[in-house]
């Protein structure tokens, strides 16, 4: 019986899609006849990899299923998100905390797995923030984001956080140049050339995840775009490419697309290493936040770091130098050998590859050409593998297979074009619909491309999707790389604007998933661990309310004695210990979002009750057949009433301390 419907099912699905092959020639005769088959998971069944997405300006990130393009799951990273009362309960607030105060809002661009020996191993997944500076580590147990660390001395993190093969560090290159912070900031825009300056972060990793920011580097006053570790024989390196090597500070369009060739920057962090070791880095006073969140606690902490190490290039030879790429570099990507790196020029005509061999010939061989603010720039000639003519035009990003083949993404032209490293021959070339940015194959930064799809992630849609106003969806599309010619075989839309994406087989994850918080690890120092522990609790105006909450109700239920001037809290501990059994909490009229409290946690909302009345509480998660009628009240008097504190549950009469309920 079941394979006779998968039958049916396989035939109707063909015929559908031999029928859109008979269209008119347009944007849909480029979808694969086979498309259907190739990214259909029927119902129960699991998809192959998880991929990563960054939510761009939504600040958060996207976890979609492939080949189904099935959204999974958005994880709050560096904005607000009331679905889960992340940014709003008093346990995840200070992972917004900056040195700027608390900050609701990010713009995510770029995902970074962590790896072990260059390959994929699914502990941790960071992302970038480029507005206020920070990197964000999301535990990839859990799914929730576990770390936030600020990055001083910078401005526009966007060439960030890319790993290296260890995960030793993540990277963090500033966009913007600017005053440092520890210089007095107050200066004329137009003295950009003399007192702007750039920075690249190394934020080292720890094996609990840690991040801590190891070194800072000085460098001119350009903007550094993107990034990527070296890895194999340029393991111990990392490349950002920076354009406005005109050190321009206004019209950029014109005024930063002057030269010829800007910049691609090789870093020797392990030499920079020796460096620190050998106290040759300043300590310069700054601030800037790193926030922690406690599994055990349900609780972030943020504290305010002081102190940076710079190193300035002046103090160590032969730690950075400048490699020339044409144009206005983009993308920057190391391919799984880490023999070559490739640049994509943005108004370039060619993508330049080069060569770390050649590049460490080129040091060795001081084969220069003159400096740029005294950092020596290597020749390009010296440092060319080659370049790949006639691509397409506006190169953005690259990406590869474990066939010796690279995926460059093309703004301008629209469309993904498949070229061979050893020769740089164009093999193939698909349109995108429209204007792809990044693209993506499942472990393609890494030395173990896992293949099977590249995904575009594009910038426009236009006519993809029906219309929803002035903004229309944002968009993915998946392509299969199986074969020697790439097809297109799904669209689906994404959250924010989709910049970095990575894929990885779930296997990897999918068996180190948490279920629940074990109730009896509960830290939290208002968790009430049993029905016992139910209790409001008044502290001067601050009134503390001690709920559990299990199907289907809340203990306590009916509270009384809150006048108007307190402030309430609402600490709410789910004693549940089953799998996919979080239970809501919201109350009206609050000025912040609801609670979604996981099995066997606790979480806190603040409510400053403006007006007297009885207020109703509920649980806003429907979790079980009566989930609504898991409810209560609370009552608020006026400021100078003697109405004294009580609370209760399954009682007509409120009284004192309620007994043990069972
Ligand atoms: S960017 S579309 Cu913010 Cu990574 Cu290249
Ligand atoms: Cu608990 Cu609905």
């Amino acid at each position: 019986m079941k394979h006779l419907s998968k039958v049916i099912l396989i035939t109707t699905v063909t015929s559908l899609a031999g029928m859109t092959g008979c269209k008119p020639r347009g944007a849909q005769s480029a979808i694969s006849g086979d498309a259907a088959q190739k990214t259909y998971v029927a119902p129960g069944k699991y998809d192959e990899f998880y991929d990563f997405v960054s939510g761009g300006f939504s600040g958060q990130m996207a976890v979609y299923g492939l080949p189904s393009g099935r959204l999974f799951r958005v994880i709050p990273v560096f904005s607000v998100d009331p679905e889960k009362g992340y940014g709003y309960s008093e346990e995840t607030k200070p992972m917004l905390n900056t040195s700027h105060g608390f900050v609701p809002w990010g713009d995510l661009h770029h995902i970074a797995l962590s790896e072990t020996d260059g390959i994929q191993d699914g502990r941790w997944v960071f992302g970038n923030e480029n507005n206020t500076p920070r990197i964000a580590r999301v535990d990839l147990k859990t799914f929730r984001t576990a770390e936030i660390i600020e990055i001083p001395n910078s401005a526009g993190n966007h060439s960030s956080p890319f790993i290296t093969q260890n995960s030793e560090y993540v990277v963090a290159g500033t966009r913007f140049s600017i005053p440092m912070d520890n210089t007095n900031g107050d200066v004329p825009i137009s003295t950009y050339k003399q007192n702007f300056k750039g920075t690249v972060s190394f934020i080292h990793v720890d094996t609990s995840g840690r991040m801590n920011i190891a070194f800072q580097i000085l460098l001119p006053g350009v903007n550094f775009d993107l990034a990527r570790a070296g890895k194999g024989k340029s393991h111990g390196w990392v490349f950002f490419s920076c354009y406005n090597s005109e050190k321009a500070n206004t019209l950029l369009e014109v005024n930063a697309s002057q030269k010829d060739k800007d910049f691609i920057l090789c870093v020797n962090w392990k030499k920079a290493e020796e460096y620190v070791k050998a106290g040759k880095a300043q300590k310069r006073v700054v601030a800037y936040a790193h926030n922690i969140y406690n599994e055990n606690k349900h609780q972030a902490t943020s504290e305010i770091e002081k102190e940076v190490l710079m190193l300035d290039p002046k103090d160590c030879p032969d730690m950075v130098y400048f490699m020339p790429c044409p144009k206005s570099p983009h993308g920057c990507d190391t391919d799984p050998t880490g023999e070559y790196i490739v640049g994509s020029g943005k108004l370039a005509a060619v993508i330049p590859v080069f060569s770390f061999t050649k590049i460490q010939k080129a040091i060795a061989d001081k084969n220069f050409d003159g400096d740029y603010d005294g950092i020596p720039v290597l020749k390009y000639e010296a440092v060319l593998h080659g370049e790949v003519q006639k691509p397409g035009l506006g190169p953005l990003h690259t990406e590869f297979d474990a066939n010796g083949n690279a995926y460059t993404s093309f703004f301008i032209s629209s469309e993904i074009v498949k070229w061979r490293l050893s020769d740089l021959k164009v093999l193939d070339r698909v349109p995108t619909y429209y204007s792809v940015g990044h693209l993506s194959v499942p472990g393609g930064p890494t030395r173990k491309p896992w293949g099977k799809y590249v995904i575009a992630y594009n910038k426009i849609t236009k006519d993809r999707y029906l219309p929803t106003g002035p903004e229309l969806a944002q968009s993915a599309q998946l392509y299969d790389i199986s074969g020697d010619k790439m097809k297109l075989i799904l669209d689906f839309p994404t959250i924010g604007e989709p910049h970095y994406a990575e894929a990885i087989p779930a296997e990897l994850i999918m068996k180190n998933s948490q279920k629940i918080y074990k109730i009896e690890d509960n830290q939290n120092p208002w968790a009430a661990k049993g029905d016992k522990y139910a209790r409001v609790e008044r502290k001067g105006n601050e009134v503390h309310v001690y709920i559990t909450a299990i199907r289907s109700h809340f203990n306590p239920d009916n509270i009384e004695g809150v006048k108007l001037g307190d402030v309430v809290y609402f600490h709410v501990t789910n004693l549940e210990q089953d799998w996919d059994i979080p239970h809501g909490f919201a109350v009206k009229g609050a000025n912040n979002s609801e609670l979604l409290i996981m099995p066997g946690e606790t979480q806190t909302l603040a409510w400053r009750p403006d007006r007297v009345g009885v207020f109703p509480i509920y649980c806003t998660d429907f979790c079980s057949a009566l989930h609504q009628e898991m409810s209560g009240y609370i009552r608020v008097s006026p400021a100078g009433s003697n109405v004294p504190i009580t609370f209760s549950m399954g009682k007509t009469e409120p009284t004192g301390p309620i007994a043990e309920n069972k």
